[in-house]
């Protein structure tokens, strides 16, 4: 046997089974009492919020298949990782999604239609983070956010917005990336520049185990939470499924960014149940079993499970599916009701000023969309 590393392992901090019992694993027992502080109506949002991701999921990927939307990105199974890491941000702090988090967005504020809104075509932007919870956009270049986000964090710092030891205004920076998306080169070039800064920054990796048709152990022979040691930040490893320990890690590692310890990552194991997208076919690439494996450890059932062995009401679980399917079909009348966009729309922020190019091609557009009038659809 050489001196050469051999064993790559990293332990799954828990605190929530499977089976709905809180029994933190001897890692997980340093963020007990951040969960113990929750008061009971932070304990039930948790759960609304997942109910309610999933009541969207369903709804927005029927709405593809009626042909309403181009394309739906569902987070089935993804719930417990997005709802208690998304809670775990304070006001202040600013946070990149990807591509997958809807319930995220939610929870900063954001209205869902505008994420309905893109995926049917019916805008050509985005939403402004300035007014949608410091929630950014959505960024399908892979991983292009890790670098937006630290970007944004070494701003924070410069600005002297964080690291002051005022906690009810320094911020700090979340973002989200896939397992995936960590072998793209801007997720370690961002991983560099936050550990050379020591920028307020939490690098959140869903490890739901495929990109697309690739499993994550072609892309990683050891956890990807090992990543944050090789960059010389923290790293660990959370059951993405449990939402307590994804709110519990998340809020100490946010805390200590805020408070100018640096930069960490957290690798969430999670699973996505569903597609990639409605685009996408997981029965050629995927074994039923393994679907099956991880139905078994469903993060809604686990939690819904906790809840009532803690007294919650069987009125307080029909209250929030009433509620859910309230949201979703509200959600989609709206998503149904949004105007297009014009066509002079497209060419009219090209430029700050009007521009011959742009003009000559609006004029082609018209005539051409002109010449289907009374003729072939
Ligand atoms: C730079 C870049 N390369 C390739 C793609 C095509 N693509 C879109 S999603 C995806 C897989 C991403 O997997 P992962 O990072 O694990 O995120 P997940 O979709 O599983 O949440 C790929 C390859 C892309 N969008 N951007
Ligand atoms: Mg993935």
């Amino acid at each position: 046997m050489t001196a050469r590393q051999r064993d790559f392992t990293a332990p799954r901090v828990r605190l929530l089974t499977p089976a709905g019992e809180l029994r933190p694993t001897p890692e997980a027992e340093p963020y007990l009492p951040l969960v113990e502080a929750l008061p009971d109506e932070m304990l039930e949002r948790f759960y609304r919020d997942m109910v309610v991701s999933r009541r969207i999921d369903i709804a927005s990927a029927n709405m593809q298949r009626q042909g309403q939307l181009a394309l739906w990105v569902p987070s089935h199974g993804q719930e417990a990782a997005q709802v208690g890491s998304a809670h775990a941000a304070r006001a202040q702090d600013h946070l990149f999604p990807s591509y997958r988090e809807h319930i995220v967005g939610m929870i900063r504020g954001l209205d869902p239609v505008h994420i309905l809104e893109l995926l049917r075509g019916a805008t050509l932007g985005g939403w402004n983070p300035d007014e949608n919870g410091n929630f950014h956009l959505y960024t399908l270049v892979l991983a292009a956010q890790t670098l937006h986000a630290t970007g944004y964090a070494m701003g924070l710092q410069f600005d002297g917005l964080s690291g002051t030891g005022e906690p009810e205004t320094d911020a700090a920076v979340l973002v989200y990336y896939g397992d995936g998306a960590t072998s793209q080169g801007d997720a370690n070039e961002a991983l560099v520049f936050a550990s050379s800064y020591q920028t307020p920054q939490v690098f959140f990796i869903q490890n739901n185990h495929w990109a697309i048709s690739v499993p994550v152990s072609r892309q990683s022979r050891s956890p990807l939470s090992l990543r944050g040691g090789g960059f010389g930040m923290p790293g660990v490893r959370i059951d993405g499924n449990d939402v307590l320990v994804s709110y519990a890690v998340t809020r100490q590692s946010l805390d200590e960014a805020r408070a100018g310890a640096g930069p960490s990552l957290i690798e969430a194991l999670t699973y996505r149940m569903g597609a990639h997208t409605t685009a996408d076919d997981p029965t050629k690439y995927r074994a039923d079993a393994e679907v099956q494996h991880w139905a078994e450890r469903d993060p809604i059932t686990r939690y819904r499970t906790w809840l009532a062995g803690r007294g919650a009401s069987a009125a307080f679980f029909d209250d929030v599916d009433t509620e859910a399917s309230d949201v979703a079909s509200d959600l989609r009348r709206r998503a149904l009701e949004l105007p297009a966009p014009t066509r002079e729309k497209i060419f009219a922020h090209v430029y700050s000023e009007p521009h011959p190019v742009m003009a000559e091609e609006l004029a082609w557009l018209e005539a051409y969309e002109a010449g289907f009038e009374g003729g072939p659809a």
